[in-house]
C-alpha cells in the first residue's frame, strides 16, 4: 500500500468579485459552499474544502477574501525600511505580514497572501471583461513576490466585452504562460480536465496525483450521466405503463386524478436528477435550470405546454380537461387500446396480462380505461432530458437560464416511441401509478436499461453530429 501523503494546498486568490468562490463551488461540486454575490468583498475569511477520491484528500482548495487595494499595498511594500542584505519577494512579504499594517489597512489583502505562502500554488482568478489596470498589475506583481506557482484562471470568457489578448500579454511579461479559460457560470464540459492538466504544468511533482483526480472526475460524470439516464427511463415507462379503469361516473375526478398523479411523479424525478447533479432546488444557482423553484413552470397537461415544444396534441383524443389522457372503452375486460398494444407491442398475451385481463374482466365491465397519451410520454422525455443537458453543462455557480433545441427533441417530438415504451404498455403492473409497489420483475428492469442505452446513445450521436 502506498503511503498517503499531506494534501496539496491550492489557494484560489485574485481580485474582489471575479469568481473566486464561484470556482470552488464548481470545483467542489458544493453549492453551499461559501458566499456569493454580485458585491464586492463577499469572501471575508479563508475557507478550506477538500477533494477526496476513494477516502484520500488529494487536494485543499482555499477560498480566500478579494484584493482590494493592490496599488496602496505595493507601495507600502515598497518603501518599508532597507535592510543591508537584500530581500527576496517572500521574504519581503513577511516583513509586511509582521508589520501592523498587516493587521489593519491590509488585512484582507494579509490573509490572502498568507494562505498563498502557505500553499503548494494558486489559481489567480481573472475578470476577463475588465481592462488591465494599473491595480491588477500591482496585485500580481505582489501575488508573485510569494514565490508561488500561480495559474491565471480567465473567468468570464464568454461575456462578449472580454479581453483576453491584453490579459495574455501582461501575465506573459510576468512569466505566466500557462493558463485555463474557464467561465465558472458556462464551464467548458472538458474545463476542469484543462484545469488539472494545466496545473501539472507548473507542479509537475502533482501530476500522478492530478491525473488521479481526473481519472476519477470523468468516471464519476459517466456514472452520474448513467443514473440520470436511468431515472428518465424508469419515469417514461412508469407513466406509460400506467393503465387505471373508472366507472364513467367518476371520469372526471379520475382523470384529475390522473393528471395530478403524473405531475407528482414528474417531480419525483425532477428532484432525483436535481440531487443526482447535486442541485438545491431552493438554491440561487438552480435558476440557471429551466425550471421554476425546483419545478417546470409550465403545467404539463396545458394544451399549450405541447405546443410551446412542438408537440401536436393527440389526434382524437379529448381535448380540454382531458389533455394527454387517452381514454378507452373496456369491454370484456380489454380496452381497444389494450388490445391493440398487447398485440402490436408484444405480439402475445403473457403472464402480467393474463392476471391483468382476469381481474378486469365482469367485474368492470363497461368501465372506461385511462391512458397516458404518447404526447405526454414526448413531453415528458423533452423537458426531461432538457433539465439533464441543463445539469450537465453548467457549473455550480450558473445563473442564467439556457434555451435549446436539438435534431435529438425532434425525434422524441415526432419520430416513433422506443420499443420499451410501446412494450410497457401492456404492463400496467410495472407502473408505481397503479400500484404502490410496481412489480419490480426482470423484463421491467431490462425495459428500462434498454430505454436508458438508448437514451443515452441518442445524445451521444445528438452531441457529434
Ligand atoms: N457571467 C458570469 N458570472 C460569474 C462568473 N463567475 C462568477 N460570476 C458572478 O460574479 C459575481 C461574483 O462572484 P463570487 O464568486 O462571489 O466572486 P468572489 O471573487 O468570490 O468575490 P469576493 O468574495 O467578494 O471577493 C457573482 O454574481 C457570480 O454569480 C462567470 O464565469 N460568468
Ligand atoms: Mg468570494
Amino acid at each position: 500500500m502506498s503511503e498517503q501523503s499531506a494534501p496539496l494546498k491550492l489557494a484560489v486568490v485574485g481580485h474582489t468579485n471575479v469568481g473566486k468562490t464561484s470556482l470552488l463551488r464548481t470545483l467542489t461540486r458544493d453549492v453551499g459552499f461559501g458566499a456569493i454575490s454580485h458585491r464586492p468583498s463577499t469572501t471575508q475569511h479563508v475557507e478550506g474544502a477538500r477533494l477526496s477520491v476513494d477516502g484520500e484528500a488529494l487536494i485543499e482548495l482555499y477560498d480566500t477574501p478579494g484584493f482590494e487595494d493592490a496599488v496602496a499595498l505595493y507601495e507600502y511594500i515598497e518603501q518599508l525600511p532597507k535592510t543591508a542584505e537584500r530581500l527576496d519577494g517572500p521574504e519581503l512579504l513577511q516583513r509586511f505580514l509582521n508589520s501592523s499594517e498587516a493587521r489593519q489597512r491590509f488585512e484582507q489583502e494579509a490573509k490572502v497572501l498568507r494562505q498563498l505562502l502557505q500553499s503548494d500554488a494558486g489559481f489567480y482568478v481573472i475578470d476577463a471583461r475588465e481592462p488591465v489596470l494599473a491595480k491588477y498589475r500591482d496585485e500580481l506583481a505582489i501575488l508573485t513576490m510569494c514565490g508561488k506557482p500561480l495559474l491565471p484562471v480567465l473567468n468570464f470568457v464568454n461575456s462578449t466585452e472580454q479581453r483576453e489578448p491584453a490579459w495574455r500579454e501582461v501575465l506573459a511579461r510576468l512569466g505566466l504562460h500557462a493558463l485555463v479559460r474557464f467561465d465558472t457560470i458556462a464551464p467548458p464540459q472538458d474545463g476542469e480536465q484543462r484545469l488539472y492538466e494545466n496545473l501539472s504544468l507548473v507542479l509537475d511533482s502533482q501530476r500522478p496525483r492530478l491525473q488521479r483526480l481526473i481519472e476519477h472526475n470523468q468516471t464519476q460524470v459517466l456514472v452520474r450521466r448513467k443514473a440520470a439516464y436511468r431515472l428518465i427511463a424508469e419515469l417514461l415507462v412508469d407513466v406509460s405503463a400506467c393503465r387505471r379503469s373508472v366507472h364513467p361516473d367518476q371520469l372526471e375526478e379520475a382523470i384529475q386524478n390522473l393528471h395530478r398523479d403524473v405531475r407528482q411523479r414528474e417531480q419525483t424525478c425532477v428532484e432525483a436528477l436535481l440531487k443526482l447533479y447535486a442541485f438545491r432546488k431552493d438554491d440561487a444557482q438552480a435558476s440557471a435550470l429551466p425550471l421554476e423553484e425546483g419545478r417546470w413552470g409550465d403545467d404539463l397537461f396545458n394544451p399549450a405546454t405541447m405546443k410551446q415544444l412542438g408537440i401536436k396534441v393527440g389526434g382524437g383524443m379529448a381535448a380540454g380537461a382531458a389533455t394527454g389522457v387517452g381514454i378507452d372503452l373496456l369491454t370484456g375486460g380489454l380496452s381497444l387500446g389494450m388490445a391493440t398494444v398487447v398485440g402490436a407491442a408484444v405480439g402475445g398475451l403473457t403472464q402480467t396480462f393474463r392476471n391483468y385481463g382476469e381481474r378486469l374482466k365482469g367485474k368492470w365491465r363497461g368501465e372506461r380505461e385511462l391512458t397516458v397519451n404518447d404526447s405526454t410520454l414526448r413531453l415528458l422525455a423533452i423537458r426531461q432530458q432538457r433539465l439533464l443537458n441543463a445539469l450537465e453543462q453548467r457549473g455550480h455557480a450558473a445563473q442564467a437560464r439556457i434555451q435549446m433545441d436539438t435534431p435529438l427533441e425532434q425525434q422524441w417530438r415526432e419520430g416513433e416511441l422506443a420499443q420499451p415504451l410501446k412494450t410497457a404498455r401492456a404492463y400496467p403492473a410495472w407502473s408505481s401509478l397503479n400500484a404502490k409497489k410496481p412489480q419490480q420483475d426482470l423484463q421491467r428492469t431490462e425495459e428500462i436499461e434498454r430505454l436508458a442505452d438508448s437514451l443515452a446513445k441518442q445524445q451521444l450521436i445528438a452531441e457529434q453530429s
